[in-house]
């Protein structure tokens, strides 16, 4: 009888979730400590967390919930898809010249606010009716190893490329979840998702930058750390390999098979509106004679505020200079030569 009870109290969440939230995926887990302590130790060591630095604060707390949320029991993890399997160009907005890219998961508005926002309607009504117990709303604003416990939350398996890949949706989806004091025990239907990566080896084998090794990311090599994440230069060695990619990469996830164009019989995975694309690309010319104000009021409610103006005209002279060896431009020549640092 305990135990049903259990189970209709997180179905009652995941129901919350699914109908009323429209969170794409939703699982359940025990807060407990990593099983990749010495993986995420020896990651460290290594520097493979790369300009990091904030990510070797609180390390303790990372590699345990119940450090972060005393008392806490389980990990309500939810998950929203914002881009479909297959083709990038369908349903996207006109790409501009002299095109920068986007990463498409910084294409619509920002997801921080738009997870957050769902999951504190979740904690207030969990509040309200477990008046004694906690809860802690995070997306990327906790130390807590997500795709670590989404992965036993039965929301999909860890990929080589790291990433969380749900077998029908693929891994274009994004993360947020609840820690809490609540014993929660999983629906009887959740299973943890085996490992679909085989022998499979194309994230490896097309990251231009090598920052790939099965199940490891070494961010130090990583476009989308260098490009959104590091405040100075970026080494040259990775100038040509960062092509035309302005803010993030999307490579380990384009050329994943779980990506490509959604087989027959498996369901397009509903997308919210406001992950809607407002732009692809931006226009890398433009980019580098940007002021303070045309950065802000590009970026609003955007996730690309992350990336300030000096790193952001850093990225737009990489692309320009790759762009400008596929053909000349002159007026990109010239940009180039403008803010060229000498
Ligand atoms: C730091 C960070 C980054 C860094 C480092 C990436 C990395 N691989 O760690 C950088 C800036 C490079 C980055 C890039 C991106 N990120 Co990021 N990032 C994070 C963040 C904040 C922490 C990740 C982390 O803990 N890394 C530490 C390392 C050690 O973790 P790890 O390599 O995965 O190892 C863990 C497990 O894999 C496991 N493990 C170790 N060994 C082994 C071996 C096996 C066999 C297995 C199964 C597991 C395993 O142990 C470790 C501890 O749990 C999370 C949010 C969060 N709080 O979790 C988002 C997050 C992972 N990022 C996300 C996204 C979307 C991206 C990008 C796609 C964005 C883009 N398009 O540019 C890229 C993808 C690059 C890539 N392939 O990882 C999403 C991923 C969603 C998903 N479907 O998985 C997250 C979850 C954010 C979110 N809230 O949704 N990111």
């Amino acid at each position: 009888m305990a135990t049903r009870n259990k189970n209709t109290q997180a179905d009652r969440i995941a129901a919350i979730c699914k109908d009323e939230l429209r969170f794409g995926l939703v699982g359940f887990c025990a807060a407990k400590q990593t099983q990749h302590a010495a993986a995420l130790g020896s990651w460290l060591r290594a520097g493979k967390h790369g300009s990091m630095e904030w990510f070797t604060k609180n390390l303790d707390l990372r590699v345990d919930p119940g450090k972060l949320l005393p008392g806490a029991q389980s990990i309500i993890l939810v998950a929203d898809v914002y881009a479909p399997r297959g083709d990038d160009d369908a349903g996207q907005p006109d790409t501009p010249p002299r095109a920068g890219k986007i990463a498409r998961y910084a294409r619509g508005k920002d997801y921080h606010g738009v997870i957050k926002r769902r999951l504190h309607r979740l904690t207030d009504t969990l509040q309200g009716k477990y008046r004694r117990e906690k809860f802690k709303a995070f997306v990327d604003t906790a130390p807590i190893l997500e795709r670590e416990h989404a992965a036993s939350a039965g929301l999909g398996w860890i990929g080589k490329n790291t990433l969380l890949i749900h077998p029908e949706i693929g891994s274009y989806f994004l993360l947020g979840g609840v820690l809490t004091t609540l014993k929660l025990t999983p629906p009887p239907e959740q299973a943890v998702v085996e490992d679909h990566c085989g022998t499979c080896t194309k994230c490896i084998d097309a990251c231009p930058t090598d920052a790939i090794a099965p199940y490891s990311v070494d961010a130090s090599r990583c476009i989308s750390e260098m490009t959104i994440e590091r405040r100075g230069t970026i080494p040259e060695e990775f100038h040509e390999p960062i092509g035309d990619w302005l803010f993030g990469c999307d490579i380990c996830q384009e050329v994943c098979p779980h990506n490509s164009e959604r087989p027959e019989g498996v369901e397009q995975a509903d997308i919210l509106g406001a992950y809607k694309p407002r732009r692809r690309a931006f226009d890398v010319l433009e980019v580098l004679n940007w002021t303070e104000d045309d950065r802000r009021e590009a970026f609003t409610t955007s996730a690309m505020k992350r990336a300030k103006l000096d790193m952001m005209q850093r990225n737009a002279l990489i692309v320009a200079k790759n762009l400008l060896k596929d053909g000349d431009d002159p007026a990109l020549r010239a940009g180039v030569a403008e803010h060229e640092i000498v």
